[in-house]
């Protein structure tokens, strides 16, 4: 009898160091983005790189996307309603340590985002930091947003967000200029940032140097970060993986700069070790997560 009960006891002692051992908390990070059927961008490569880099990926959908690397053929919005309870049942039950978008892809969308995520910060102690990439064009040139979006975004999402990530094409979009050269790039940086109050990275890859070169306007300081232009390789989804490298290293807790820094290395890496499918005359190249 007493050796049963002291077999019972080491079992419960067991499982429950058992139970210890496998649970295990990782940061978490939220994308509120569009969904790329051919996994290259959107939240597929959002969640490609917060689980590459230690974090756990939670999702808002905003607008399914039929396309491949070099052709968009539909895109279909969600509906706000639809949006705005996938992140309010996020943020209401889980610690999110930081938030991004992507794709919003209507001005309806940006402002059920905006105002949901307001609700939320109202709710929450402390505040959870927020990585705006604002996509507006395809890297196949297609146009991405609805009409009066670009407006909604400045009038309404930014005000909110701690770092704004454009490529020079957005910035130039959104100051209504063309940016051809690193003088511009850091003029266009200040402006945006001065604008709306917010953290820039002026992304410069499509000025196609040989470095590709990145400016940080944060707190009154310019900081560059710069890695060699890996040539010859298609960069579909290049933004949301450097935006979503940066989130998840701000939900571990890292500085901005810090987190630009690695997030600048891991999509580097990504680019260079893309992987690469032929087919009849076609190439279809894609980046490499896996670290
Ligand atoms: O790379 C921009 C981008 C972001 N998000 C989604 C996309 C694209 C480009 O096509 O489809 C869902």
């Amino acid at each position: 009898m007493v050796r049963r009960d002291r077999r019972a006891r080491l079992d419960r002692a067991s499982s429950k160091k058992n139970a210890r051992q496998r649970s295990h908390a990782p940061p978490v990070a939220l994308t509120i983005a569009g969904s790329d059927s051919s996994a290259g961008a959107g939240i597929q490569a959002d969640l490609k790189t917060f689980t590459a880099l230690g974090v756990y990926g939670l999702t808002a959908v905003t607008c399914i996307v039929a396309e491949v690397p070099r052709k968009v053929l539909r895109i279909e919005p969600v509906t706000a309603t639809m949006v705005r309870e996938q992140i309010e049942v996020l943020l209401k039950n889980l610690r999110v340590g930081a938030i991004k978008t992507g794709l919003l892809c209507s001005a309806e969308i940006v402002s059920v985002i905006t105002r949901a995520i307001q609700d939320a910060k109202k709710k929450i102690a402390g505040s959870i930091p927020i990585v705006v990439d604002p996509v507006m064009i395809a890297t196949s040139g297609d146009n991405l947003l609805g009409p009066g979006t670009v407006e909604s975004y400045k009038n309404k999402l930014f005000p909110l967000a701690t770092l704004i990530t454009p490529n020079v094409d957005e910035a130039g979009l959104l100051l209504e200029t063309t940016i051809k050269d690193r003088k511009q790039m850091e003029t266009a940086a200040k402006a945006l940032a001065k604008k709306y109050r917010a953290s820039i990275l002026l992304k410069g890859g499509h000025l196609r140097g040989d470095n590709a070169i990145d400016l940080l306007f944060h707190r009154d300081k310019l900081t560059e970060f710069s890695a060699p232009f890996v040539r010859g390789v298609e960069t579909h989804g290049t933004g949301c993986t450097y935006s979503a490298a940066i989130t998840a290293d701000l939900a571990s807790g890292l500085s901005l700069e810090q987190a630009i820094q690695r997030a600048k290395k891991f999509v580097t890496r990504a680019i260079a070790r893309h992987f690469r499918w032929k087919r009849d005359f076609t190439e279809i190249d894609a980046l490499n997560h896996r670290i």
